[in-house]
């Protein structure tokens, strides 16, 4: 059995304010002509297949086009789970209308409904709490077990007095798992944070505050009887465990400036009950990269962007105190492809700061008067005044 895993397609994403679904139809367009071409049996999309929680109207229709032309009139399956950035409810609802096209969205952990597609490629024959079996015309049998995004929310639903969080985790997996067989392909999808092996957690720890996100779980909770594991949440395509075959197929379209991997995959597994894993491809998407570049000019500017033509953008001119606005006008309408233009002024020099200990008591007085005033004092007041102080000066 052949399977695609992908993940994070976060469909109507902004990258600060430009919006990125026209180049999200070309990947997902991508992805289905990878589908077709490498003949994929299933397809497990490992959350936030949306990047908010109320998609909008384009984006949902992007989503329900591309899960329809994944499923290939039903002849593939599509299972599709709930990242932090889906709302999990939502996500579901269309489940009364995708199970008679071998497409199952879980959001929740509950049964997972099915309709009789015996005249399909592949098609369902047994359900649990999280779980599905499926079964091919080549008499394969694979069972998906599916483990929506453990947000604090749910945590705190199934946490029991006492309990450590990565225990609740274990116990919330459980009835997914517990459809595993032992001469079935098994198969498991989750959306959370872990750390790959020999890695510095230090790297992820911008993704423990996503969403509400509940801190990382133990990748050993991850090893279960599954051949094969399929994660989204981390953005670049990473393997966890290369024994265990745990694998993040990382986004599609990279989301941040800041976003260190450039490149997008989706991973192609070949599995087979006896030998698991036996042939693992990563297949590149052609999504555009985000370059961030500072300038200390116009023309360095108009020199980076007519290299770059095929990046998104985002320039940043530092030490400018005056940029002309029919400039930033002018590099708008050539370069469609500058996403966001920030100007950085010139650093003020530090002002010299004199120390009062360091003046006399009519140097003290004289500024104190000039702050005022806006002019150095009568020789006569200075004069008044150093007598009250009781330090008179007189001056050659
Ligand atoms: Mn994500």
């Amino acid at each position: 059995m052949r399977i695609l895993h992908t993940a994070d397609w976060h469909i109507g994403c902004r990258t600060d304010d430009y919006l990125r679904l026209e180049e999200q139809k070309k990947t997902c367009a991508e992805i289905v002509k990878i589908a077709n071409e490498k003949k994929v049996d299933m397809v497990v999309i490992a959350g936030d297949i949306y990047d908010n929680f109320l998609p909008s109207a384009d984006a949902e229709k992007l989503v329900f086009d591309t899960l329809i032309e994944l499923c290939n009139n039903g002849n593939r399956a599509v299972v599709v789970i709930a990242g932090n950035h889906d709302e999990p409810k939502r996500l579901s609802n269309a489940s009364i209308f995708a199970k008679s096209h071998n497409i199952y969205l879980v959001g929740e952990l509950k049964k997972i409904d099915y309709a009789n597609l015996k005249n399909k490629n592949i098609y369902p024959v047994a359900s649990g709490v999280g779980n599905i079996e499926f079964k091919t015309k080549g008499g394969e049998r694979a069972v998906v077990a599916t483990m929506p995004f453990p947000s604090y929310y749910r945590y705190k639903q199934i946490k029991k007095e006492g309990e450590q969080l990565n225990d609740s985790i274990k116990e919330w997996f459980k009835p997914a798992l517990s459809g595993f067989k032992k001469d079935t392909i098994n198969i498991a999808v989750s959306h959370l944070l872990t750390y790959p092996i020999n890695c510095d957690p230090e790297v992820f720890s911008n993704y423990e505050v996503v969403g509400g996100a509940i801190s990382f779980v133990d990748r050993e909770n991850l090893i279960s009887k599954a051949h094969y594991t399929a994660l989204g949440h981390i953005h670049q395509m990473i393997c966890v465990d290369k024994k265990n075959n745990i694998y993040y197929s990382g986004s599609t379209v990279n989301k941040f400036f800041d976003e260190k991997s450039s490149n997008n995959y989706v991973l192609v597994v070949d599995l087979d009950a006896k030998n698991g894993v036996t042939n693992l491809q990563k297949v590149e998407i052609s999504a555009k990269h985000l370059i961030c570049q500072r300038v200390k000019s116009m023309a360095e500017a108009a020199g980076f962007l007519s290299v770059n033509k095929d990046k998104l953008v985002k320039l940043i001119f530092e030490d400018m105190d005056f940029v002309n606005p029919q400039d930033i006008k002018k590099i708008r309408s050539e370069n469609p492809n500058v996403v966001t233009i920030s100007i950085e002024p010139k650093k003020i020099k530090e002002q010299m700061v004199v120390s009062k200990k360091d003046l006399t008591t009519k140097e003290i007085f004289e500024k104190f008067v000039e702050n005022k005033t806006g002019a150095k004092p009568e020789d006569e007041l200075t004069k008044l005044f150093l007598e009250l102080m009781g330090e008179v000066i007189y001056e050659a």
